[in-house]
């Protein structure tokens, strides 16, 4: 492997002519990223060798995360940082007269994910690595991604797929060696040894086989290299039984077609249900092939092996393993049961009740029998159990097992089969235990804990921010980039005028790259030294990006009537894509930009008023938007978003937050104080006794500036039909406003009056931008994942 500029220019030089056969001039920018790529994995290969043999000999505990997303986000300039090799292979490129950024251009966006949760699994395996904790992701190779967002001359989303593998994937490496035979549909066949135990044999199948591709997952600075491991479904070299040969071929090669996309919207599918056994089974037996190379058998499987359920899509580990450790291994319930438990804890990710997983029982049955029959068993022992520990409470037992009127309940499972569970911010944490799972606490009294998300600070800021980097490394010394706590050290110097003066020029950089890219993806004009206020997340009914509008047609409407109202320039930014089935969340985003293409043509107002949505957000747009934003805006229905990590991330390029108590936003506001943020809103208490004698048309008879904005939205203010946004309209008033949005509204023009009165003073703006990064050191990833590593995976780092 290359060891300095001059061996790196020879081996790209010779891999790239003996790939593609032509002069190196000749060869396209997708093949040279193709080469680089190929080549940077291969950097990694003896660091990945050796983290699998250390491992083992240092029979170490390994942790599996499975989770149905994982979005990375481009890897090459993260793996050559990372490696710490970025220097070398950058200017050895530009020696070969070849542009870096060029090639770092051609990589898509790995289509794995679709919200903040893959984001967070992308972020803790940055971390883990990093901090020399083996940690392996389990997930699906999906090949059209979730899709592709574009915006139609109508303002509507269009989804296109997104066949992010077309130009290749450099990182993966196939493993046939590793397939595993997974089966489907069929019947259980009952039968009995010479010593009464009962054997099940499954019979007339549909086998699909499960094939491993595998992507490193490079720590910074360390040796530590996991492995992500993505299973693709290829029809299995078995006649398939009573089926049509062809229907076969199509039922194998949707399971691992594209990203389901709800984002806490329920989707009841059974591909879906196809999806998470597909990876479990496929998972479960890798780990236990992988445990038995080195153990002599699975008795101290949770000892040695630890797999976290990233919400409840891969639930069904806990029946799989079972049946593996029951039919496979002939263990007895109890002691199956004991292991499952000691190996298995579980991340609750939402309270959205639509968001809760649920299948009916005759779905389980008819596609997995034997996981059906482990299910009820699971049910029927849980029944027993329970009601014997709360015979005041003869309910509680059908409130909280996994089966109810036919239908499985996927968290009711998780918590049972699970030694842990865990919540994803304070304020999601106690939800969880006050409400969603206020029954199972009384059974398991220390089950449920909290462990606030985190994101990865090198990705979200010493890669994607280079220019606050060095200003941080400038001001405060490199500690904080290996150690989160030195984040705090900035605090010393946010009185500094030097320092405020140096942030808000690295700020005003920032911005205008923002400001090219926008015009580069849409053509829009937005001014760098306009407050650029944004937000960027799912669309979603309760992350209120109809709120963070209305208040933009409200300011147009009032500086329309009065020529002597002006603001200070704004820009508003929106990038959010909605599931395709999800119609209200289209139509925000249509009336977003049917608003953008009003306001922004008007002379009297768009040197002060801006709207852009930004089409198809993904990483790789997030890492331009967040460093080039001045607020972030978090502004959910109080109890709604479990944590948020977008929030954490514009934290800490030092925009501020002007939010709801709800989610993360709660522990930001705690760590930087209300000078520091705008918070505004009803709480959770509140909106517990509103909910009760709520009526948002008094909120529209009663107050002005809600009758106006909502008016345009049937009068056909916006293009010209009266009915476009009625939808919209009905929401709110007809359905009385779900997510309390007008009982916001007056708050939160307040606070956007308030953000922008502080942003008017440069030097405590920026003070305030200094402290948010001073104090973001908590929203590490590492720090995350040290929590989880020692209160629930009983983790040990490896040594080398
Ligand atoms: C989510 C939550 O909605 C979000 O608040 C949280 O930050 C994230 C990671 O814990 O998980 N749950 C969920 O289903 N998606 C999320 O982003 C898609």
């Amino acid at each position: 492997m290359f060891r300095n500029k001059r061996e790196f220019k020879a081996e790209f030089h010779r891999r790239l002519v003996e790939a593609y056969g032509c002069e190196m001039e000749q060869t396209s920018p997708a093949e040279k990223y193709l080469t680089l790529g190929t080549m940077v994995r291969d950097y990694a290969s003896n660091y990945w060798k050796d983290t699998k043999n250390e491992t083992a000999s240092q029979d170490l505990k390994q942790v599996y995360y499975f989770s149905m997303e994982f979005l990375l986000g481009r890897m090459l300039t993260s793996n050559l940082k990372n490696l710490g090799i970025y220097d070398i292979v950058t200017e050895g490129l530009q020696e070969l007269g070849i542009s870096y950024q060029e090639i770092a251009d051609q990589e898509n966006d790995p289509g794995l994910g679709n919200g903040g949760l893959g984001r967070l699994a992308a972020c803790f395996m940055d971390s883990a690595a990093s901090e020399n904790y083996v940690v392996n992701g389990n997930c699906i190779r999906y090949r059209a991604g979730l899709f592709r967002q574009f915006i139609n001359k109508y303002g509507e989303q269009v989804e296109m797929p997104d066949m992010w593998m077309r130009i290749g994937n450099p990182w993966e490496i196939r493993k046939l060696k590793h397939a595993v035979d997974v089966k489907f549909y069929g019947q259980i066949e009952v039968s009995y040894d010479e010593n009464g135990d009962m054997h099940f044999r499954h019979r007339h199948a549909s086998h699909v086989l499960a094939v491993p591709y595998d992507m490193p997952m490079i720590g910074a600075h360390t040796k530590t290299v996991n492995t992500l491991r993505l299973w693709s479904a290829e029809p299995a070299d078995v006649a398939p039984r009573d089926r049509d040969y062809r229907q076969y071929l199509s039922d194998v090669e949707a399971i691992c077609l594209n990203v389901y996309p709800d984002d806490s919207t329920e989707e009841g599918k059974y591909l879906r249900l196809k999806q998470e056994y597909f990876f479990v089974c496929a998972g479960v037996h890798s780990i236990v092939e992988t445990h038995l190379k080195n153990h002599p058998s699975l008795d101290n499987l949770g000892e040695k092996v630890a797999i976290q359920l990233n919400d409840t899509h891969p639930v069904l580990v806990i029946p799989e393993l079972m049946r593996v450790l029951m039919d496979e291994y002939g263990y007895a319930w109890d002691k199956a049961w004991q292991i499952v438990k000691e190996t298995v804890s579980y991340t609750n990710h939402t309270v959205m009740a639509e968001a809760l997983e649920k299948w009916p029982m005759q779905y389980i049955e008819n596609l997995l029998p034997r996981i059906a029959m482990i299910i009820s068993e699971i049910d029927r022992r849980y029944c027993a159990w329970a009601w014997q520990q709360c015979p005041d409470d003869p309910d509680l037992v059908s409130r909280t097992r996994p089966l109810r009127d036919g239908t499985l309940h996927m968290a009711a499972l998780a918590l049972i089969g699970s030694h842990a569970v865990n919540g994803v911010a304070g304020i999601h944490t106690e939800i969880l235990k006050n409400d969603l799972f206020r029954d199972q606490v009384r059974l398991y009294p220390h089950l449920i804990q909290n462990k606030t998300n985190g994101v990865t600070p090198r990705r979200w800021l010493m890669y994607c921010n280079p220019e606050l980097r060095k200003l941080l490394d400038d001001t405060i010394g490199t500690a904080w980039e290996k150690d989160y706590h030195h984040f705090e050290d900035l605090l010393k110097h946010v009185d500094d005028p030097s320092v405020q003066e140096a942030f808000l020029d690295v700020k005003q950089v920032r911005k205008e790259k923002l400001a090219a890219y926008v015009r580069d993806l849409t053509g829009e004009i937005i001014d760098p030294s306009s407050m650029i206020d944004t937000q960027a997340k799912r669309l979603h009914a309760y992350k209120r990006q109809l709120l963070n509008i209305m208040q933009v047609i409200y300011l147009y409407q009032r500086m329309k009537r009065d020529p002597s109202f002006r603001i200070a320039p704004h820009t508003y930014l929106f990038a959010a894509k909605a599931a395709s089935s999800y119609t209200f969340a289209k139509s925000v985003i249509k009336l977003i930009n049917c608003v953008a293409a009003k306001i922004n043509n008007d002379p009297d107002t768009r040197d002060v008023l801006k709207v852009v949505f930004l089409p198809n957000y993904c990483v790789t747009m997030a890492e331009t938007l967040v460093p080039g934003s001045d607020v972030s805006e978090q502004i959910s229905t109080a109890g709604k978003e479990a944590s948020g990590t977008g929030n954490m991330k514009f934290m800490m390029n030092g925009a501020i937050t002007l939010g709801t108590l709800d989610g993360a936003n709660v522990e930001i506001d705690s760590l930087v104080g209300r000078d520091n943020d705008v918070i505004f809103g009803h709480t959770v208490e509140e909106l517990n006794t509103l909910q009760y004698h709520y009526n948002a048309y008094d909120y529209y008879q009663q107050d002005g500036r809600i009758h106006d904005v909502l008016d345009t939205l049937i009068n056909g203010f916006w293009n010209g039909s009266a009915d476009e946004f009625r939808m919209i309209y009905d929401e709110l008033i007809t359905r009385n406003d779900t997510y309390f949005v007008l009982a916001d509204f007056d708050a939160y023009v307040k606070a956007q009056e308030e953000i922008a009165r502080r942003y008017a003073s440069r030097n405590t703006w920026a003070r305030s931008c200094l402290v948010n990064i001073a104090r973001s050191g908590y929203f590490s990833s590492d720090r995350t994942i040290e929590e989880y590593a020692h209160d629930i995976w009983d983790l040990q780092k490896l040594h080398f």
